[in-house]
């Protein structure tokens, strides 16, 4: 199955933050990291009082199931000392949200698909346009069309 993971950390060296997610991320059982976005600096979302953040979109392949996915996603946050308490939207040392999962729809207590924030994000959408340019949310929305509309212009980008 196709999926896609929206990396985002603003404490304790990002880039090396996403630099040990993703080699986290491709070493989980039966699944192949293939894509890999530019990181992007931007403003945070939520609270201001924090610092930027450096966001990144990887695509996977994986025969995971969509909730042992989700729970092998926190079990890579919890590695790098990603602590659950403060405020909404507060910093963190790793975020890993799954984006979305083939075309799947689902929400339940643990786990919503899509990821609800993709289309109101331009963090995600154009990081994600970057590695998957022909992907449709299961609504038939264009990742490309969203991207592209999106306000990018807090947007900074830097090489993989
Ligand atoms: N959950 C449900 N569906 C999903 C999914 N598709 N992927 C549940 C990941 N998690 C999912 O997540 C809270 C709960 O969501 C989990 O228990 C899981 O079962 P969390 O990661 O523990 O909490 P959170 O991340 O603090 O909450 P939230 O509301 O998901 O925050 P976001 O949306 O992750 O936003 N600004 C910039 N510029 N860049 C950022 O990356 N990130 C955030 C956090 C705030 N501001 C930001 C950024
Ligand atoms: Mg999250």
């Amino acid at each position: 199955m196709p999926a896609y993971v929206g990396l985002g950390s603003n404490l304790d060296d990002p880039a090396a933050q996403l630099a040990m997610a993703l080699e986290a991320l491709a070493a989980l059982p039966d699944t192949r990291l293939v894509a890999l976005s530019g990181r992007y600096h931007n403003p945070p979302m939520g609270p201001q009082d924090q610092p930027d953040y450096l966001n990144a979109v990887a695509g996977l392949l994986t025969r995971l199931p969509a909730e042992a996915l989700l729970a092998a996603l926190q079990g890579i946050e919890d590695a790098q000392g990603r602590r659950r308490e403060g405020p909404r939207w507060g910093p963190r040392t790793v975020d890993l949200d799954l984006l979305a999962y083939g075309n799947t729809r689902i929400e339940s207590d643990a786990l919503t698909l899509p990821h609800p924030g993709i289309c109101s994000r331009p963090f995600v959408l154009v990081p994600l346009a970057e590695v998957a340019p022909g992907l449709h949310l299961p609504d038939g929305q264009s990742v490309a069309a969203l991207a592209a509309a999106a306000d990018a212009t807090g947007l900074r980008r830097e090489e993989p």
